[in-house]
């Protein structure tokens, strides 16, 4: 696109949003300092790092085989610079447990240290991105259906032993960084038939997560993120949204929504404004399911940009963390990356370009007609010549143009993976 084209569009642009009360250099400004944090697992299918060989497990599920997915973490980072290259704005990087710098060695998940990250955080420094964190209790011979609740004495230690282990890491991360590193506990934990011991696994991860966060750290946060079933974990989840959030309120953690996580008619919007009241901070699992959790890469549609507005209808964006999670396997998976990013970023321009000062005028004074009207008149304002500016001040492509970086980079790189 021309930039002389995408400077007289934002011009137009700008004073039809003054018109309404709305300053587009502020919301510029704004978006410019919100981070995504950018899943690593999206380019290798979550497979990562560790020297086992072992399937995807835990009730998630990545389908496709296009070629090209990262090997090694050499390519894995590569492929996430490429994408980086193409999405605007400053991001993290929210890397799992098993994402470890192993080189050859067998490092099980109870012996996972800082050090195994210390490359990570060298990169990310380098890079200038920050680093989240997660633990990972699924594709591993003792991930089973249980972990963190699991009845068997050793299988639950080795959990807690290996979470307790992700959250020293996330603090080094965090202390390095100079900025907490967020780090992330799910667990896949559930039953595939009838259960009659609900109780009994949900005291028992109570009792696992209490023990984990025994130790106080001042670089990293922590959240725990709920689920209603996993594949072949259909019956019952142990961690269940109740349960989340009813730990994280009474033990002053964060609750993680992933998108993908409710009943399909479930508005994961609505969550914010009460999770917000009673837990210091939200973290997202930006998703896309499409029919059940099947982590679709995230698009521009109604539910996201509803989560979005949410946030700067709550004056949330210090305290909502915006991650990204999801992994198609049967399309160019850095495109992948780029697409689901920007559909994120594009609905959080929209939602910071809302006249939300005249709306709220409107729903104060009992005016129904004239907030709806607005709404929908704001839902056609020229938003996408002010993410075009964004796009252009960032120095990336604009519009569909990263279809071709995609391919070049397709071409010259992953398409060379055989
Ligand atoms: C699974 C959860 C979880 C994972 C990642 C890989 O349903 O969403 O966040 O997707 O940890
Ligand atoms: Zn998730």
């Amino acid at each position: 696109m021309k930039t002389e084209l995408i400077e007289k569009s934002y011009a137009v642009a700008r004073e039809r949003y003054a018109e309404i009360g709305v300053d587009t250099e502020k919301a510029l400004a704004a978006l410019q300092n919100i981070p995504l944090s950018l899943h690593c697992w999206q380019a290798d299918d979550v497979t990562g790092f560790e020297n086992r060989g072992s399937d995807l497990t835990g009730g998630i599920q990545a389908t496709g085989n296009y070629p090209g997915k990262a090997r090694d973490i050499d390519e894995l980072r590569s492929d996430i610079l490429a994408a980086k290259s193409m999405i605007p704005g400053t991001h993290r990087l929210n890397l799992h447990a098993i994402y470890g710098e192993f080189g050859d060695e067998q490092v099980d998940r109870n012996e996972i240290e800082p050090r195994h990250f210390a490359g990570w955080i060298e990169w990310g420094r380098a890079n200038g991105m920050k680093l989240d964190f997660n633990s990972t209790s699924f594709s591993h011979p003792l991930s089973g259906d249980l972990s963190l609740a699991n009845p068997d004495p050793a299988i639950r230690e080795f959990w807690i032993e290996h979470t307790k282990r992700c959250r020293a890491v996330a603090e080094e991360m965090g202390r390095a960084q100079d900025d907490p590193s967020i780090m992330n506990v799910w667990v896949h934990d559930g039953s595939k038939d009838l259960t009659v011991n609900r109780m009994k696994y949900r005291e028992l991860l109570r009792d696992s997560l209490d023990r984990i966060f025994e130790t106080e750290y001042g670089h990293m946060k922590d959240c725990i993120e709920s689920k209603v079933f996993g594949i072949g974990l259909e019956s019952y989840t142990v961690g269940s949204n109740d349960f989340c959030i009813g730990y994280a309120v009474s033990r002053n953690k964060i609750v993680t929504l992933d998108t993908g996580h409710f009943h399909p008619t479930e508005s994961v919007a609505d969550k914010l404004s009460s999770l917000l009241l009673y837990t210091p901070e939200v973290m997202l699992h930006v998703s896309r399911p499409v029919r059940w959790d099947s982590d679709h890469v995230t698009i521009l549609n109604d539910e996201t940009l509803e989560l979005c507005k949410e946030i700067v209808r709550c004056d949330a964006l210090d305290r909502v963390h915006i991650g990204l999670d999801y992994f198609d396997a049967s399309i160019n998976r850095i495109g992948a990356y780029v697409v689901g990013s920007r559909a994120t970023q594009k609905c959080m321009m929209q939602a910071l370009l809302e006249p939300l000062a005249k709306l709220r005028g409107y729903e104060a004074a009992g005016r129904g007609f004239e907030r709806l009207a607005l709404l929908e008149e704001s839902k056609s304002l020229p938003w996408n010549a002010v993410w075009d500016m964004f796009c252009l001040r960032n120095d990336v492509p604009v519009g569909e143009e990263f279809i071709a970086r995609v391919q070049k980079y397709e071409r010259e790189v992953t398409s060379k993976r055989v």
